[in-house]
């Protein structure tokens, strides 16, 4: 590492100490932007980097609320308003147990550059809390969104900050905060999306992550002379995104045989297609979080305590969480013929983890490949203010364009050579436009 990247990661440490997944995300863009940064002393002037790294807001809060034995429980809520410069906050919101302060600050850091990747007009957000829906009632779940909203309504709306699902968080979730905001503020309008089809929601929203996935992965594979129809793929996770993933790859003629989740890892040599595929989403209604029902339901292996990266596949796909994939993991996936990994999950690789994969074969980052989510999300937000709702092929034409586009970005700014780095195409690619309009907008 340059002696100068090494004295910026140093001050960050010292200024934010103990935010490791934080100071992770902000190494990987540091490392690649630097030298692009030296060439452009006007952003160095303007200390462009150091104020990247500065989240505009932090705000955290208590939510206490009362659950079904009428004990009272307190979580913390907070939401990162990490940077305006290219439009209103815009990310999602995180109800997990693993929820800190750090995770929410590299997702929120990750936000701006990938919110900048898709060309709409929004800037980067996160948010969230260490509650978990896993395990809880419906009853509890409203509760407990209830009292979030009752302190965040004063911190967002449509013009200043958009949130959205993330992990724990989808249409259940969206609905009732957005009842409790409407509530608050008496005001129907566009300041969460996710949102249900009959009060505001866009279609296509639910399998935009997971599509835009895949048509990322498309282009990838076009540049090796390649198509998804015969490709083998391993996923992991068994949510919304990996559900999307798995629709789409079907539909084009690939086969995926992993899912995943906390207790191990479904090998389904056949495919898994059809009534398989809807049965992920009962899977995820019981509210167990566990995966191992697949295989008594469909005969297929069940390894327990395991990531799926031990399965030899053309493709892989992570879409569970950060830091899925290890070293480890990373250097079976090579040595098992594995030629592409499209992470789809926000930072899903170790630092390690995604520089073995770039030298060693076609790797691309969260950032980039799971970025149709919020693209959609954008596309919902175009709507509210139009007061309207496109058809399906609309927004679906539009992710594809997005995706392609944001595979053009990649390549623009990351060939080397014949090959694609991918990490620093999107890094670059996402940062030039933050930095230009931070500058033109002056020292705030
Ligand atoms: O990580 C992400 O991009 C999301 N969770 C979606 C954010 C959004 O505002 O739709």
């Amino acid at each position: 590492m340059k002696a100068d990247i090494k004295e910026f990661i140093a001050n960050l440490e010292r200024r934010t100490p103990g935010e490791n997944e934080f100071h992770q995300a902000v190494e990987e863009v540091i490392e690649s932007v630097w030298s692009y940064y030296e060439k452009h002393p006007r952003y160095q002037k303007a200390k462009i980097l150091e104020r990247m790294v500065e989240p505009e807001r932090v705000i955290m809060f208590r939510v206490p609320w009362v659950d079904d034995r009428d004990d009272v429980q307190i979580n913390r809520g907070y939401r990162i308003e990490f940077n305006s410069a290219l439009g209103p906050y815009k990310g999602g919101l995180r109800f997990h147990a693993s929820v800190t302060l750090s995770i929410l600050k590299f997702l929120g850091f990750e936000q701006t550059f990938k919110n900048s990747l898709t060309t709409l007009p929004m800037g980067g957000g996160k948010g969230g809390s260490d509650f978990s829906p896993k395990g809880k009632t419906d009853g509890e779940i409203m509760r407990f969104c209830q009292s979030f909203m009752t302190e965040l309504y004063r911190h967002i709306g449509p013009n200043t900050d958009v949130p959205a699902g993330d992990i724990g968080v989808g249409g259940r979730e969206i609905g009732y905060l957005f009842g409790q905001y409407k509530r608050m503020k008496n005001e129907f309008t566009g300041v969460l999306t996710g949102k249900g089809l009959a009060w505001g929601g866009s279609l296509i929203r639910p399998e935009a992550t997971g599509f835009g996935a895949v048509y990322f992965l498309e282009h990838m594979l076009k540049r090796i002379d390649k198509t998804i129809d015969g490709q083998i793929v391993s996923v992991s996770g068994f949510g919304n995104v990996a559900w999307g993933v798995i629709t789409k790859i079907n539909e084009l003629g690939g086969k995926v045989v992993t899912i995943s989740g906390p207790d191990g890892y479904i090998y389904d040599a056949d495919g898994i297609t059809g009534e398989k595929v809807d049965y992920l989403l009962e899977l995820r209604a019981t509210n167990n979080d566990i995966v191992e029902p697949y295989a008594e339901e469909f005969g297929a292996k069940f390894v327990e305590g395991k990531h799926p990266w031990e399965v030899p596949v053309d493709v892989a796909m992570p879409c569970a969480t950060e830091n899925e994939v290890t070293l480890e993991d990373a250097e079976n996936l090579v040595k098992n013929g594995c030629k592409l990994l499209a992470e789809v999950s926000n930072m899903g690789c170790t630092t390690e983890a995604m520089e073995y994969l770039s030298e060693n074969i076609d790797y691309a980052p969260g950032k980039a490949v799971n970025a149709g989510g919020v693209a959609v999300s954008g596309l919902e937000m175009s709507q509210n203010s139009m007061r309207i709702n496109w058809p399906r092929e609309e927004v679906d034409a539009r992710l594809k364009g997005i995706m392609k586009d944001i595979h053009e970005t990649c390549v623009e700014y990351g060939l080397s050579g014949s090959k694609v780095d991918y990490v620093k195409g999107a890094n670059v690619g996402g940062f030039v436009k933050v930095a230009e309009a931070m500058l033109a907008q002056g020292v705030v």
